[in-house]
Parts: structure tokens; C-alpha cells; sequence
């Protein structure tokens, strides 16, 4: 998955680089920097020394030494001052210089904290967007694996009016499992000429396209090319090729979800995707009721439903 959302401590992150949270001196201090210093040994800082500093919202490079990372980025966020000295800007460029030196580097994978989110106090929910987005515009044209590090659960903040929408859509609409086996001993059975009809359809849709094949078809009907396709559904080119190249390929419910939100799908057109790979949206479960949400609002936005979905304890899409 090209972006991916975990809880972890960033110093035990299996990643080409991983990304400090430093400051202006690069010389160490306390949080993520702290611990990054004490993960990789003196000789980090010793190499920090040579550096000669670094200004807010740019990045430079060293090795990682004793962490599992080959290289750190260290990076300087804005200090939070009430939001009217550039601090979205600032730390917007931590994100993109970032990115940009991994690219320079040709690394395949880095791990984000939450830049400036602790000391620096900027406000959790307002940092995380800043990360999904900066992030997700650089995905939507480059490849790399992106991990953003949440390391407690309370620096993980979605803006109060989404998480109030979100869960209202889920209470009205959500169906404890007993209610529906209620309802489906309620329907009566069918009668013979009925299953004769219903066997007819089965058979029809057998015979019908199959789930990569309607895939690629949708892809050509929308005038995506497939590498736009597959990073707007935060899925790597690999697993796309097997897509491709298969056309009996059986697809995760998640992977049939994060194609539809890159295609932009309707909710009907989004039913019969699922469909195709055996699936249904169903009103007992949070996570196709999170995505139904957005598809309802017209957002397809995928990182920014994987950010929704992570605060809800739910699989992201895109696996
Ligand atoms: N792994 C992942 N994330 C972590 C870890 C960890 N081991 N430890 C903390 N965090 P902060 P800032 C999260 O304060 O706000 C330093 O002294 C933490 O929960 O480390 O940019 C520097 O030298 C929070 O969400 O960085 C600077 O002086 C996020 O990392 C100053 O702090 C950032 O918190 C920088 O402040």
C-alpha cells in the first residue's frame, strides 16, 4: 500500500529513511528526536554535527547507524503560533522536502511521525491533514511506500466536524447482525418459477464479465490511464499487474472498495463492482458504512478515507 497509516515507534520502523522531528540546531532534543538519537548511537550526531544546522520547513539527510532505517531525514516543523506565520506552509515544505530528498536518493520507503504535533504544539487534527495531503498529492505521482507513525493513540485527531458527520452516518444507519437474520427469516421463500428465474440470473452473471475485466473496462470508460487508477486506489503497481493479468484475479474486499473510490463511482455502480468479486456493502459493518459515507458526499479522496477509517479502528483501503 503506498500510504500507510500505522501505530508504532518510528525507531523500530523497517524503512529505507525515517523522518525526524528536529530543530533548528539538529544537535538532538527530547520526543521523536530523542528517541531517534538514542536508537542510532553517538555517531548520529556526530554526523549531525557536520550538518551546520537546518531552517524550519527544510530537510537534509544522514545515515541511520544502529536503527533498522539506512538513512534519517531530519526535518524542522514550524513552532504552532495561533496559525497566522506560515506554519501550514512550513510545515507543508517539512513534508515535501522531505519526500523530495528521498526521491533524490532513490529510497523506496519512509516513515513519517507527526512533524510538529508534540513540543512544537501544533494542533493534532490540523498536522495530521497537513501530512495526508502533502503526502497524498506526492503519491498521486510518484512511487514510493509512505508510512505515517502514529505513536499514541491521542496524537491522531481527526477535525471534530468529520468525526461528528461520520458517526452520525454510522448511527443512523447501522444494523446490529441480529436485526438483519431477523429480516432475512422474514422473506418468504421463493416459489419454483422464482428459482427458476433466480438460477437463469446466476447463470447470466457467471457468464458475464468478470471482476478484472470489469475493472479495465471502467478504467477505459473513465479515460484513466492505469497508473492513475492505481495510485488514486493507494494500491502498489504489483499488485495492479496481477489484476491485470489475470482475469479470474479474486480481489480483497478492501482492494474492490479503494478501486471504486478511484474510479469515483456511484453507490449503485459501486454495489456492482462488489458484486463481481462475490461481495455486498453491508449496514452491519463500520468500515462499508465509513465508505459508503464518503462515496455519499462525492469525496474520493482516498488517503483522506484511510485517515477516516484509521481513526475508526478500521482495515484501510488499498491492501
Ligand atoms: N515514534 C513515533 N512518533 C513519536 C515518537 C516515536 N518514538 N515519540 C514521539 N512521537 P515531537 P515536534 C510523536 O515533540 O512537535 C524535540 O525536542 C509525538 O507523539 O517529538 O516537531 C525537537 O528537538 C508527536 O505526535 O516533535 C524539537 O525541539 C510527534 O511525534 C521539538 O521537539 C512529534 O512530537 C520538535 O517538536
Amino acid at each position: 500500500m503506498p500510504l500507510e497509516i500505522i501505530r508504532n515507534d518510528i525507531t523500530k520502523v523497517q524503512a529505507d529513511a525515517i523522518v525526524n522531528a528536529a530543530n533548528p540546531t539538529l544537535l538532538g532534543g527530547g520526543g521523536v528526536d530523542g528517541a531517534i538519537h538514542r536508537a542510532a548511537g553517538p555517531e548520529l550526531l556526530a554526523e549531525c554535527r557536520t550538518l551546520g544546522g537546518c531552517a524550519v520547513g527544510q530537510a537534509k539527510i544522514t545515515k541511520g547507524y544502529r536503527l533498522p532505517a539506512k538513512y534519517v531525514i531530519h526535518t524542522v516543523g514550524p513552532i504552532w503560533q495561533g496559525g497566522s506565520k506560515n506554519e501550514e506552509k512550513l510545515l507543508t515544505d517539512c513534508y515535501r522536502n522531505s519526500l523530495a530528498l528521498a526521491k533524490e536518493y532513490q529510497l523506496e520507503s519512509i516513515a513519517f511521525p507527526l512533524i510538529s504535533a508534540g513540543a512544537y504544539g501544533y494542533p493534532k487534527d490540523q498536522a495530521l491533514k497537513v501530512a495526508i495531503t502533502v503526502i497524498g498529492e506526492f503519491l498521486l505521482k510518484n512511487e514510493m511506500t509512505v508510512y505515517l507513525v502514529i505513536y499514541d493513540r491521542a496524537s491522531f485527531q481527526l477535525s471534530e466536524k468529520l468525526f461528528a458527520s461520520i458517526t452520525q452516518y454510522i448511527d443512523d444507519r447501522y444494523v446490529e447482525v441480529h436485526e438483519i437474520r431477523r429480516e432475512l427469516f422474514a422473506v418468504e421463500a421463493p416459489t419454483p418459477v422464482q428459482q427458476r428465474k433466480r438460477n437463469l440470473e446466476d447463470l447470466m452473471e457467471q457468464l458475464d464479465e468478470t471482476f478484472s475485466q470489469m475493472l479495465l473496462r471502467l478504467i477505459d470508460e473513465k479515460g484513466l490511464t492505469d497508473a492513475e487508477t492505481y495510485k488514486k486506489a493507494n494500491i502498489d503497481r504489483k499488485l495492479f499487474s496481477k489484476i491485470r493479468n489475470n482475469i479470474d484475479y479474486k480481489p480483497s474486499k478492501p482492494t474492490v472498495l479503494a478501486f471504486a473510490i478511484a474510479l469515483e463511482l456511484t453507490l449503485d455502480e459501486t454495489k456492482d463492482l462488489l458484486r463481481k468479486a462475490g461481495f455486498a456493502l453491508s449496514p452491519s459493518s463500520k468500515f462499508d458504512l465509513i465508505v459508503e459515507f464518503f462515496i455519499a458526499e462525492g469525496n474520493y479522496n482516498i488517503f483522506e478515507i484511510n485517515e477516516a477509517l484509521f481513526a475508526f479502528g478500521q482495515n484501510l483501503l488499498g491492501v
